[in-house]
């Protein structure tokens, strides 16, 4: 593999040191996310300035190739020079209503145009607050209480999703969080990603009391981590034998895997979908939709109550309007997937050539180099990586140009900004700092 010109060192990170003494004043942890605080990695988060296209500047002047993309919405890359037109030519006409636009119903028509599952939709402000939502929807729908969700899956910070597996694989889930009722986790059960066994045996074990089954239909949130062939459609088949809905939670999948996200690429319809991230351009976006029966439940339609703000809000319309309709143009998904192609293979043949124990999984446009021997098909597998050799390897791409997720439970992004260009500097960058 021929060297870099000039090797890239991005060590120098003063002012982001600086930064974030301040931060750690008047921000919990410094920070408005958890993960932001590299706390999983250790050392200090960088502080950035500016972004445009595949590329990140930190406060010291650094240059960074990025795979996080703001956790998935930068699929076009940053500041794509159309959507920021169109932001701003929305915003001279005011940010913020309250009240109906046309924008919010043309919005709708092409989320349901793109989304198999989507006969009608709700737009919120953020990915949690589609999957709270779509969750008391099911239970309004259904009459029923109880939510299966899988091990190492997240679906934001609702207090009846922040609930971890009980002892016993049937038993009700316990609070993942400070705060949360041990009442509220009570109405949570936990089934294993990729056993179907594991749900069939909750079904069992609460008969006639499950509201819906909650997924992320691939998991981005212990790495990147598809289902195994037939998976989702046991559950499909499954949650049809027992009357309860099928809930994707496709804020990481939709529109990534495809126009249609994870459900057109598996062929798999849920009952109701959650959306999120690249729906709102960057901006803050959520939604849940499913068929008309079921919307029909949402207020002022129907009894289930749901609202909020700047749910629909102008300017988070027309930055995800436009970030879907320049995802619809011919060829964007194809490139998207040789893209993660050739930085998936480069980066297994660097593994295999050193004899580094390791699996990738890569689905399109995310993956995960997990630093572990497969399969790995669920959560209890992903916690065999090695830490130490994350976490070098992580610090060796911050230090060599490019940034990736602190924490080996995230998944990596790939934009239409990316270069085979960028992907080769990145893989130059890998053959130094996996080792
Ligand atoms: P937000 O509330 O962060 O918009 O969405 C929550 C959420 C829901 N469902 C899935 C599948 C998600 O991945 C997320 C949020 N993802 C994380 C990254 N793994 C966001 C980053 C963060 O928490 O700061």
């Amino acid at each position: 593999m021929s060297q870099p010109a000039s090797p890239v060192n991005t060590a120098n990170r003063t002012r982001s040191e600086a930064a974030f003494l301040e931060a750690q004043k008047v921000l919990p942890g410094g920070v408005n996310s958890p993960v932001r605080a590299f706390r999983s990695v250790g050392g200090t988060p960088v502080f950035i300035e500016k972004a445009k296209g595949a590329y990140l500047w930190d406060l010291d002047g650094n240059r960074y190739i990025d795979y996080v993309g703001t956790w998935g919405p930068a699929i076009l890359g940053h500041a794509h020079p159309q959507v920021i037109r169109k932001i701003q030519q929305t915003a001279e006409n005011g940010t913020s209503f309250g009240a109906p636009t046309l924008m919010e119903t043309e919005m709708a028509q092409l989320v349901i145009d793109m989304v198999p599952s989507i006969e009608k939709v709700r737009f919120v402000s953020s990915g949690t607050e589609a999957v709270m939502s779509a969750i008391r929807l099911a239970r309004a729908y259904t009459g029923r209480t109880k939510i299966i969700k899988f091990e190492g899956c997240y679906h934001g910070h609702s207090d009846y999703l922040l609930v971890k597996a009980g002892s016993g694989a049937a038993t009700q889930g316990v609070p993942d969080s400070a705060g949360v009722p041990a009442s509220t986790a009570a109405e949570t059960l936990n089934a294993r990603f990729n056993d179907l066994d594991s749900v069939e045996a909750l079904f069992r074990a609460y008969p006639g009391q499950i509201a819906g089954v909650l997924i992320e239909p691939v998991a981005g949130n212990m790495g990147c981590i598809p289902p195994l062939p037939g998976f989702l459609e046991g559950l499909r088949e499954l949650t049809r034998q027992e009357s309860a809905c099928l809930i994707f939670d496709e804020v990481m999948t939709g529109f990534r895997l495809a126009p249609g996200g994870a459900q057109e690429r598996f062929g798999v319809t849920p009952d109701i979908t959650c959306l999120g991230k690249i729906i709102g351009g960057g901006l803050p976006v959520g939604a849940y939709g499913g068929k008309l029966e079921i919307m029909a439940q949402v207020a002022p339609e129907g009894p289930m109550y749901q609202a909020g703000t700047l749910s629909g809000n102008p300017l988070a319309m027309a930055a995800g309007m436009e970030t879907l309709k320049l995802l619809r143009q011919p060829g964007t998904y194809e490139r998207l997937e040789a893209l993660g192609q050739q930085l998936g293979d480069g980066l297994q043949a660097i593994c295999q050539r050193k004899g580094i124990p390791y699996h990738l999984h890569g689905v399109g446009a995310m993956m995960t180099l997990f630093f572990a021997e497969g399969p790995i098909h669920n959560y209890q597998d992903v916690c065999r990586f090695d830490r130490e050799r994350f976490n070098r390897f992580f610090w060796g791409m911050l230090d060599r140009g490019v940034y990736l997720a602190p924490s080996q439970f995230e998944a990596g992004f790939i934009s239409l900004a990316h270069t085979g260009a960028d992907v080769q500097a990145t893989l130059e960058a890998a053959e130094l700092a996996i080792r």
